[in-house]
């Protein structure tokens, strides 16, 4: 028969997903790892953790699947971009992971803008954002210097994992377009950049193509996984550009909406040599050649996924989100900001900090989470805004990740975009688009546009509502001045956090 796997490293959690040549999902598993947030601020993962919750996962999804490893041909990765992986003498890891939505980098932000000026954009394409890895780069440089100067390499979270399961060094370029130290439109490492910060070549990794065949498991990883040494390992992607490749997004005039931890609108852009004026990530697609524009919520399901924790502990997201059916667009007068981590998008801002606004006595767990998922996505609307006034025409949005999973925020998605949303057949996330990258890698399509015409089929399309879509073009007037009036305030309580 012939099977690929997909590996998605989350931010909560790896999933694997076993696919046949027709893209049906024949086995599934995700384990959890947690993460550290020691202060305000501060988000780290062990990378030792990623790993053995790879392998954990890899052995589940075979188990699950029922089918012969052997038949397995090829696997690759998905995984969240950005985050600092350092490696010493004999490629041991140096210290935890610093992640994408760890935002302690503000001042070596302002130290990128200042060195670099305009060439930050023309070259990285993209504005200083505390996320992104070169100032975290610069942060462990300036605060743990003795362990800077062990450093040998720096890689980005998947990298990490690939490198333990087959022995073999290599970024991709659709996660080094998040370093903020590559050449976007070039497809290099930009030598200008890391010279302007005194970082040696030698720190980074080679660069393949997402397609690109790494190389095979190592004995002991096939041992313990039972999956075949001969199995090709190709590089994979970034998660947003993976999710993008799962949800066909291949093509000019494609859009999408992922709500993970994170929530994204992207488009796909054929060419390097577009300028967002730095309102919006650009970075290369998974595919080859390829780009994408996105603006990024920083706390999209993980606004919901706190709140559950903090507020309905008790309750599964089913239960939680059935509060949906109970209550009215507007929460009954119920606004909130998903700004619990700061934000990207349209704010680039690591103090602004989340509010609910708008609190009533007759309001009850079912109008908090209603507010809670409109602020979600008020917020990605910002996104896609951005995008069409920079001459994207965005009437339809494929939605994936966790808010594509519940039909009633699938409609509400379309009602406050004002766009129809398709929902796909089978849902899997970037972790389709890794496999789908193992399957052409495998011969099994010529393009990442045939493979995705096979695997990627839409269910469903939720078209807006006109009395729902003009009533939420009124509570998103109000959303919007809901940045302005709360920024010097956060900004004045910072000092309080973590007290
Ligand atoms: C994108 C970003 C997030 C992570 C989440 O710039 O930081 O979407 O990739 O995994």
């Amino acid at each position: 028969m012939g099977y690929v796997i997909g590996i998605d490293l989350g931010t909560s959690a790896v999933k694997t997903l076993l696919v046949d040549r027709e893209g049906r999902v024949r086995g599934e598993a995700s384990e959890a790892y947690p993460l550290f947030q020691e202060k305000p601020g501060y988000n780290e993962q062990n990378p030792e953790h990623w790993v053995q919750a790879t392998l954990a996962a890899l052995k589940a999804v075979i188990r699950e699947a029922g089918t012969d490893p052997g038949e397995v041909e090829g696997v690759s990765f998905s995984g969240q971009m950005h985050g600092l992986v350092l490696l010493g003498e004999g490629n041991r890891v140096l210290r935890n992971a610093i992640l994408w939505n760890d935002t302690r980098t503000t001042e070596e932000c302002r130290e990128i803008e200042a060195t670099l000026g305009e060439r930050l954009l023309a070259v990285a394409k993209n504005r200083a954002l505390e996320g992104f890895t070169l100032p975290k780069l610069l942060w462990v440089k300036r605060h743990e210097p003795e362990l800077f100067a062990q450093a040998k390499l720096f890689l980005l979270p998947k990298d990490y994992v690939r490198f333990r399961l087959t022995g073999r060094i290599a970024c991709e370029y659709s996660d080094a377009a998040g370093t903020l130290l590559l050449d976007v439109a070039g497809k290099r490492w930009s030598g200008e950049i890391a010279g302007a910060f005194g970082l040696s070549p030698s720190l980074f990794a080679p660069l393949v193509e997402s397609g690109a065949s790494v190389g095979t498991l190592l004995p002991e990883v096939a041992r313990e996984t039972g999956l075949p040494e001969k199995v090709t390992v190709f590089a994979g992607g970034a998660d947003n550009a993976c999710g993008a490749i799962g949800a066909g997004i291949l093509s000019e005039g494609e859009t999408m909406v992922s709500i993970g931890s994170s929530g994204v609108v992207l488009s796909y852009v054929d060419r390097g040599d577009v300028d967002y004026g730095g309102k919006l990530h650009f970075f290369n697609h998974g595919k080859a050649d390829a780009f994408y524009a996105m603006g990024v919520t920083l706390a999209a399901g993980y606004s919901l996924q706190w709140f559950k924790e903090t507020f309905a502990p008790g309750a599964s997201f089913d239960e939680l989100l059935r509060g949906l059916d109970e209550t009215a667009p507007g929460a009954g007068g119920l606004l909130f900001t998903p700004y619990l981590v700061g934000e990207r998008t349209p704010h680039a801002d690591a103090t602004i900090r989340a509010s609910f606004v708008g609190m009533d006595a007759s309001h009850r767990l079912p109008h908090f989470t209603r507010a809670v998922v409109e602020g979600i996505t008020f917020s990605l609307r910002e996104s896609l805004d951005i995008l069409r006034g920079a001459g994207h025409d965005i009437r339809s949005l494929v939605s994936i990740g966790g808010g594509a999973k519940n039909e009633t925020w699938l409609q509400l998605q379309a009602d406050l975009f004002d766009a129809d949303i398709h929902k796909l057949e089978s849902e899997q996330g970037p972790a389709m688009g890794a496999a789908m990258l193992a399957a052409c890698g495998c011969g099994w399509f010529a393009t990442l546009n045939d493979c995705a015409e096979r695997f990627t089929r839409r269910a469903r399309t939720f078209r807006p509502r006109p009395e729902q879509a003009r009533r939420y073009a009124e509570l998103y007037a109000l959303y919007k001045r809901l940045y302005g009036d709360t920024r010097e305030v956060n900004a004045q309580l910072a000092v309080y956090r973590g007290s």
